[in-house]
């Protein structure tokens, strides 16, 4: 199984400010995190950051025919970006959305994902531990 792990804007700032909020480990952190837990389970990972919405459509687009799922975090995207929304639907690929903290204990604005709309599961407010919930989700739920 090939999975594509996406993270929006500033999630390449973590562990450098906002501790009490995403923790105080940082990206790297994460891939390394992230990566062992797909090796523990045989899967193929292959990781995406970035700062620029289309450069996240772009990547879920290249990952039609080529990946069996995606793990996405779209950072403040998810509460604006139609776009992301509408390449996850474009590419129908199971996908599960993640994200560090409780977006549902925090500011209204928060409250609403787009990319969710297009998700088979979230996972919010387990820190790096929501990535790992969301690979085994994809992996419980292949078809
Ligand atoms: O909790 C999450 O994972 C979020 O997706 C993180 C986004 C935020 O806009 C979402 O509402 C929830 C923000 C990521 C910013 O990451 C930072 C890292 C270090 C310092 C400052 C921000």
């Amino acid at each position: 199984m090939k999975i594509l792990v996406i993270n929006g804007p500033n999630l390449n700032m973590l562990g450098i400010r906002e501790p009490g909020i995403y923790g105080e480990r940082s990206y790297e952190a994460l891939v390394d995190f992230v990566r062992g837990v797909c090796e523990s389970h045989g899967v193929e990972a292959t990781f995406f950051q970035s700062n620029h919405e289309g450069a996240i459509v772009d990547a879920i687009q290249e990952a039609y025919g080529v990946m069996d799922g995606i793990v996405i975090n779209p950072a403040a995207y998810t509460h604006t970006s139609v776009a992301i929304l509408d390449a996850l639907k474009a590419v129908a690929i199971p996908a599960v959305e993640v994200h560090l903290s409780d977006v549902s204990a925090r500011e209204e604005f928060r409250h609403v994902s787009y990319a969710g709309m297009a998700c088979q599961a979230t996972f919010a407010g387990y820190g790096f531990d929501g990535y790992r919930m969301a690979v085994e989700y994809l992996l419980e739920h292949r078809g």
